[in-house]
């Protein structure tokens, strides 16, 4: 059965494939080792922020069972393996000396997938801001983009020798909009608009590590966004100029900096970037790839008058939806849509597109007694993978495709209420149990690289 699914899309030549996981939502252990502590360790432990109440332990516990996971990524066939490291696991104040204990589970990690056979490709930073940093201002500040250089800088001398590929900062739009905006991420602060100086110290911290990672002998670094396909919801004139100007603040103000230099102009709504001389050169140093991750289309109408934003999101009609709610609409043709606009839009300055995560949770039991067979995740990668084949066949380059996410893990403000792996874990005991659709996506990589070969 997952077969016939897998070939009801087409899927694209010459693809590496990988799966995703990040530090917070996979390792457990947070006292582990002189660990520091994250804002998202501050939200855990308010007690009421996430939806069931969990703290992330002991979740995966990938700190003590990295080698389960590897072996899982080596029987699934992928070329690489993107995971996060942590902040606070290499400086747990957010300055100053490293944390020899921390950085070397990263070692032992790099190291056990080399010997795999699999590429290393990490994010440097996956929303785990060190508190001391918070409490400084967090990424409203400046200087954070600066210490994130000097953590760059241990994390490139450290492992620089063996990693050549990396992502640097996970979708800034989620930090700057769900953490700073409106409060449904870590840090929780609610400042609508006044939340924007986020973006720009996420971006020149993007530019920074990158021209660093790059000292350290990287061949590939880039930033990686979330980006949605936003439409109208009807084609009133207030409907599209509320959906324009949610484009703006979701895609363009992240991509257009890093793919231009410039901010696309949202003077118009009051908003001023807090950009210095250089600036926008390093933030729009070409890169070797431009990760892009996607989860679902947006519909935008225009909000009430008086309201303390222009736009409000109402489901995409005519669509299914994920476990996550009628807002996470299941829409492929929205992926081929964002790559092919993003490719007209940016030309020649877009690298090749890597897909850093892509994924979908459904409501799945915390205990299982052998593979769930779980065919509507299965359609949705299937579905969303043959998106990704019409873009290229548009002549969108494509190189890389990854699953969000290997493992069931902690799903930030929903706790382990979502799940989204490949391979079921429970919730207490950290068993590893493959679902259906990790034997399909194993399938799958291995027919395409067969084909290759044939070719
Ligand atoms: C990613 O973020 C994260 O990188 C990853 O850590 C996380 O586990 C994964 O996705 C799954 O959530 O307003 O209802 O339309 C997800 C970014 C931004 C995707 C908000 C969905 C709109 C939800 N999300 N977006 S909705």
């Amino acid at each position: 059965m997952a077969d016939a699914t897998a070939r009801t899309f087409p899927v694209p030549t010459g693809l590496r494939w990988s799966a995703a996981t990040a530090a917070f939502q996979v390792e457990g252990a947070r006292r582990a080792d002189g660990r520091g502590r994250s804002i998202w360790d501050d939200f855990v432990d308010t007690g009421r922020l996430v939806k069931d109440r969990s703290t992330a332990e002991p979740g995966p516990d990938s700190y003590h069972r990295s080698a389960e996971d590897i072996a899982l990524l080596h029987g699934l066939g992928v070329d690489r393996y993107r995971f996060s490291i942590s902040w606070v696991r290499v400086q747990p104040d957010g300055r100053g000396a490293a944390q020899p204990a921390g950085l070397a589970y990263y070692d032992r990690l790099v190291d056990g997938l080399l010997d795999a056979g699999i590429v290393p490709f990490p994010t440097l930073y996956h929303w785990d801001l060190p508190s001391p940093l918070e409490v400084g201002g967090g990424w409203l500040e400046r200087d954070t983009a600066l210490r994130f250089a000097e953590y760059a800088e241990i994390v490139g001398a450290a492992l620089g020798d063996r990693v050549k590929n990396w992502y640097t900062i996970n979708e800034p739009v989620s930090t700057s909009l769900q953490g700073y905006a409106i409060g449904e991420l870590a840090p929780g602060r609610q400042l609508l608009f006044d939340s924007l100086p986020t973006v720009h110290h996420q971006l020149l911290a993007h530019g920074r590590a990158a021209a660093i990672l790059r000292g350290y002998g990287a061949t590939a670094v880039g930033i990686v966004n979330n980006h949605t396909w936003v439409q109208p919801a009807t084609d009133s004139e207030a409907d599209q100029i509320a959906a324009h100007v949610y484009d703006l603040i979701h895609n363009r103000l992240f991509a257009d900096p890093v793919l231009t230099g410039a901010y696309p102009d949202v003077a118009a709504l009051g908003i001023e970037m807090p950009v210095q001389d250089g600036d926008m050169e390093l933030i729009s140093t070409a890169s070797e790839f431009y990760g892009v991750n996607f989860y679902n289309p947006t519909t935008i109408a225009a909000a009430p008058e008086g309201a303390p934003v222009p736009f409000v999101q109402v489901p995409t009609p005519g669509v299914a939806h994920t476990g996550f709610g009628e807002l996470w609409g299941i829409q492929p043709h929205a992926l081929t849509a964002f790559l092919t606009d993003a490719a007209r839009r940016y030309g020649d300055r877009l690298p090749p597109i890597v897909i850093g995560e892509n994924g979908a949770s459904f409501p799945e039991p915390d205990e299982v007694s052998g593979p769930l067979d779980d065919s509507r995740r299965i359609d949705y990668l299937a579905s969303h993978i043959g998106a990704v084949a019409d873009a290229v066949a548009q002549g969108v380059r494509v190189d890389e495709y990854t699953v969000w996410s290997l493992l069931d893990n902690f799903e930030w403000a929903d706790g382990f209420t979502q799940r989204f792996g490949l391979v079921h874990v429970d919730q207490r005991m950290s068993k590893r149990t493959p679902k259906a659709s990790y034997e399909w996506y194993r399938a799958l990589i291995a027919e395409t690289k067969s084909a290759q070969a044939r070719a």
